[in-house]
């Protein structure tokens, strides 16, 4: 089969070929609101589907912005691998198609996105335990310290995802630090955007970020783990999207969701403040435990040297800033913004609230090193950078 965007129609007969639903009444529906593809939910009385398709562009710019289809095969792949390490947190897989980019999946619509979530007021208990768990269990699982590395380098070859990550170097490491095209500044931050883009140090601490992101192949990543890539009740949690999955820096992945962590709390803000930094504190120290559970049990040689785990996670939480930070900034004024800040109505808080993100990120990449451990990260003071 060649490759054509699905109608409702094409999504339907698609899953009914397939046998996944039956030739009763079905309904389909595209429910898609993100960046980049169509997602169709099927219904059939009770029983639900979603099928989602790549689209050959990026659709949040349009078709003069290219992108391959196989980022729909990567993602399903991502899928099933992130599953054999961390089931509970990954929908499932019915059916792939290579050649006509799609995935049906489980519906997760008893969930809810979080980002939509935690700005209507709901709270996940769970959420930061969750996340700690999948992803220390994914980025190790899928490491040269578990597989060892002819096993490693045997996984990664199905992640060679270049477009996808030429969207991440330009979005978040390149094009918020200079004037580009692709920027969305509110007016009212000028002066402070000036004042980033007049600082040399930022500047070449985000090169070292961008550097270590496109050089250093840790582990598989997800590689877009905001929270409108996380579906979530009370007590149950599921990570979607894995489309940007490509063997990357361990820190990456983490520091992606500890900047979205920062920004659940601006809306009503400093009231959510402490609920997130908690957040962020269990979401670390579970990652850590785990991590280090996982390597204590079933590192490789030779990685059971005395002490490589610390300074494996030191450097972990000092790569997550710096990149937490940059994610920081470009959701704050480059082409993906966010809802946590753009939901603001007052324009006077939504500009303050965005001044302090900038302010946070760059903070966080300029004075990463100084974090060996969680500890240091409590004590992290970022007054000055926030009274400038
Ligand atoms: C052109 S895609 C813009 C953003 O949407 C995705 O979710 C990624 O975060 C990407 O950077
Ligand atoms: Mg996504």
């Amino acid at each position: 089969m060649t490759y054509k965007a699905f109608t409702e129609q094409d999504a339907i007969e698609r899953v009914r070929s397939l046998g996944l639903i039956g030739d009763g009444a079905v309904e389909a529906e595209e429910i898609g609101d993100g960046n980049l593809n169509l997602v169709f939910r099927i219904r059939e009385g009770e029983h639900r589907l979603i099928l989602k398709q790549a689209l050959p562009y990026a659709k949040v710019v349009g078709e003069s912005w290219p992108l391959s289809l196989e980022r729909a095969w990567i993602e399903q792949s991502a899928l099933r691998e992130f599953a054999r390490h961390a089931v509970p947190f990954v929908p499932r897989v019915f059916h792939a198609s290579h050649e006509e980019a799609y995935t049906v999946m489980e519906d997760l619509s008893h969930l809810t996105i979080v980002r939509t979530g935690l700005l209507a007021g709901e709270q996940y208990p769970l959420l930061a335990e969750h996340i700690g768990s999948y992803l220390a269990r994914t980025l190790f699982h899928t490491s040269d310290f578990a597989l060892g590395p002819v096993e490693k380098k045997r996984v990664a070859r199905t992640y060679y995802n270049p477009d996808l990550c030429d969207i991440t170097e330009k979005l978040i490491f390149t094009d918020p630090f200079h004037d580009a095209e692709t920027n969305e500044i509110e007016a009212g931050l000028e002066e402070e955007v000036a004042r980033l883009w007049a600082d040399d140090e930022l500047k070449r601490e985000v090169a070292k970020l961008e550097a270590l992101f496109i050089t250093k192949g840790d582990a598989l990543l997800h590689g877009d783990l905001h929270t409108g890539s996380i579906f979530a009740s009370a007590t149950e949690t599921k990570v979607i999207d894995p489309e940007f999955a490509f063997y990357g820096p361990f820190g990456f992945d983490v520091g992606q969701f500890i900047a979205h962590l920062f920004f659940a709390a601006y809306p009503d803000y400093p009231t959510r403040r402490d609920a997130r930094i908690k957040d962020i504190d269990t979401f670390w120290l579970t990652f850590a435990s785990t991590f280090r559970a996982l390597w204590e049990r079933e590192a490789v040689e030779p990685f059971q040297a005395s002490g490589l785990v610390d300074d494996v996670l030191s450097t972990i939480l000092q790569d997550a800033l710096g990149f937490a930070g940059c994610e920081l900034i470009r959701r704050t004024i480059g082409l993906a913004p966010v809802a946590d800040l753009e939901s603001i109505d007052s324009t006077t808080e939504r500009l303050e609230r965005k001044r302090h993100a900038l302010r946070l990120g760059a903070a966080l990449i300029k004075r990463r090193t100084e974090c060996r451990t969680f500890d240091d990260l409590r004590n992290f003071d970022v007054t000055e950078e926030l009274s400038r």
